[in-house]
């Protein structure tokens, strides 16, 4: 089968880091076109796919013939309207969390793809292809220690860029655990309430944190989060999970531990790129596999959905520290 030729959209961090990925070290895919209106940031990009084109937008892209998928790695805040021509030009596309910034734009992603019958969204909670979240996913629902109880999850950056904003303690980044609660405990978020904790000093003016937030699940599990994006050492994402038997832990950080002067000490992550590089890796081989016999290899624009509106919930939770349930509309057939 000839290799998939991808189209990668925006070109920053996150982008560059996939192109590399896609180049490199994934199989059955190339990527032969970038989209990034910075030429600055293209440049550097193109340095790592020298078979790619640059294109002004994504409809000249596709126009172009050049292209079998497309991965959009945009701020959020432009997904719908990137999402939109791929959608129906049916091209599968792996679009990165947030799926949208909001409820509405997000149903009419969903929509879109519902009026084109078939499912070729796959959203990036790439959390989901992470060993230890897979491992703990299967002894949750073994139900080997019981019934789950409580989770407990820790989401540490070491600092933030100057355009991360206050809402993306909860938008940008505890949507990953909005989604990964859902697949751990397999039942729907009800609630989000939000707790400011004391103010780190060290945090940007702009940003009022650390903060907890506590999702509650329609199975009565409550999940604490502190999200914690100045914790300076490093990027640390621990879940803890307390049954009626015992209590599981991933993600301590399995770095070389050195012995020295009296002490021991471990290394420690300080990005995500390379704490999920692994599962990034996996979740973007799946959704190449998938994508070439035409299929979705991850979460749906569904589960995209599903966690845009309990940050919905939790954006509310923020200004207000009251409890905010969550609604949702009615599944189309096409996700179940
Ligand atoms: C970032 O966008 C991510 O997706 C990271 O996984 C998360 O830890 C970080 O807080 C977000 O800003």
């Amino acid at each position: 089968m000839p290799d998939l030729r991808v189209c990668v959209i925006g070109t920053g961090a996150m982008g560059t880091d996939h192109i590399i990925r896609i180049n490199t070290r994934m199989s059955g895919a190339i990527v032969t076109a970038i989209v990034e209106p910075d030429t600055k940031r293209a440049a550097e990009a193109l340095k790592c796919a020298p078979d790619a084109k640059q294109f002004a937008n994504i409809s000249d892209a596709i126009a172009s013939g050049l292209i079998d998928a497309a991965l959009v790695a945009t701020p959020g805040t432009f997904h719908e309207e990137v999402l939109l021509p791929i959608i129906a030009a049916g091209l599968p596309v792996l679009c990165e969390k947030p799926m949208t910034p909001d409820v509405p734009s997000a149903l009419r992603v969903v929509e879109a793809e519902v009026g084109g019958g078939k499912k070729i969204i796959q959203v990036g909670f790439m959390r989901r292809f992470d060993e230890g979240y897979i491992e703990l996913q299967k002894q949750i629902s073994s139900s080997a220690l019981g019934e789950l109880l409580a989770l407990h999850c820790a989401h540490r950056n070491p600092s933030v860029p100057d355009w991360y904003g206050n809402e993306m303690l909860i938008a940008d980044s505890v949507s990953h655990e909005i989604d990964i609660v859902r697949f751990l405990t397999g039942s729907p978020i009800i609630s989000a309430e939000v707790k400011q904790l004391k103010r780190n000093k060290l945090a940007p003016e702009r940003l009022n944190e650390p903060i907890l937030v506590l999702l509650e699940t329609e199975s009565g599990v409550i999940a604490t989060v502190e999200m914690n994006v100045s914790v300076q050492f490093g990027y640390q994402v621990i879940t803890e999970a307390v049954f009626q038997k015992g209590v599981s832990e991933i993600g301590r950080s399995n770095g070389m531990t050195t012995w020295e002067s009296g002490r021991s000490s471990t290394a420690e992550h300080i990005s995500y790129l390379t704490r999920f590089a692994r599962a990034y890796d996996d979740e973007i081989q799946s959704w190449i596999n998938a994508a070439k016999i035409g299929q979705i290899g991850g979460p749906t624009a569904w589960d995209g959905y599903l966690s845009v509106a309990v940050v919905d919930a939790g954006l509310k939770s923020l200004k207000t520290g009251e409890r905010v349930s969550a609604t949702y509309v009615a599944k189309p057939a096409l996700y179940n």
